[in-house]
């Protein structure tokens, strides 16, 4: 079954239970078979918010990406979060973002993977190296944990 990863993130409200409980709607669709811990983090690009708690999780899926993205955009949905209106980048009660899908490559309007600023955010690679760090960028052609290694200085 192809195996998806998954960055969660929370800045509004009950982070920690909004993403434990974000975590158990992900496991009705698939097998989570691996959790980060959560990280604090700063936020970065639109700095005027709360701070956000951060994850990962890894989820074999018989989901095609583009059925698993409207999954992720539904559990955001009932997760409180409103697209309608609010600052682009701005605070939210959850974040799923599709980060890789086995090693696919792909562009549409609605969904690229691998996401494309994964391999530049702290905030994603730190968690997804915990649970996933020789998972391969398909289009950098490095380890995730590689990546990491290579974002001291970026956000
Ligand atoms: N998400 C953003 C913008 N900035 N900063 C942190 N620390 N964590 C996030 O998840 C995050 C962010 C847009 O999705
Ligand atoms: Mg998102
Ligand atoms: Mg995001």
């Amino acid at each position: 079954m192809p195996l998806a990863a998954i960055a969660l993130g929370s800045n509004l409200g009950d982070r920690e239970a909004t993403l434990a409980s974000a975590i158990r709607a992900l496991s009705e669709h698939g097998e989570v078979i691996a959790v980060s811990t959560t990280f604090d983090t700063d936020p970065v690009g639109y700095a005027d918010q709360p701070r956000f708690l951060n994850a990962a999780v890894l989820l074999k899926t018989s989901l095609a990406p583009p059925d698993l993205l409207r999954t992720l955009l539904w559990i955001e949905h009932v997760h409180g979060r409103d697209r309608s209106h609010g600052i682009d980048k701005g605070p939210r009660t959850l974040d799923l973002d599709l980060l890789l899908y086995d090693e696919v490559v792909m562009t549409t309007p609605e969904l690229t993977l691998p996401h494309p600023q994964m391999h530049a955010r702290r905030f994603v690679l730190e968690p997804l190296a915990q649970i996933a760090p020789t998972m391969i960028h398909p289009l950098l052609g490095r380890t995730v944990a590689q990546l990491l290694a290579q974002t001291n200085l970026a956000v």
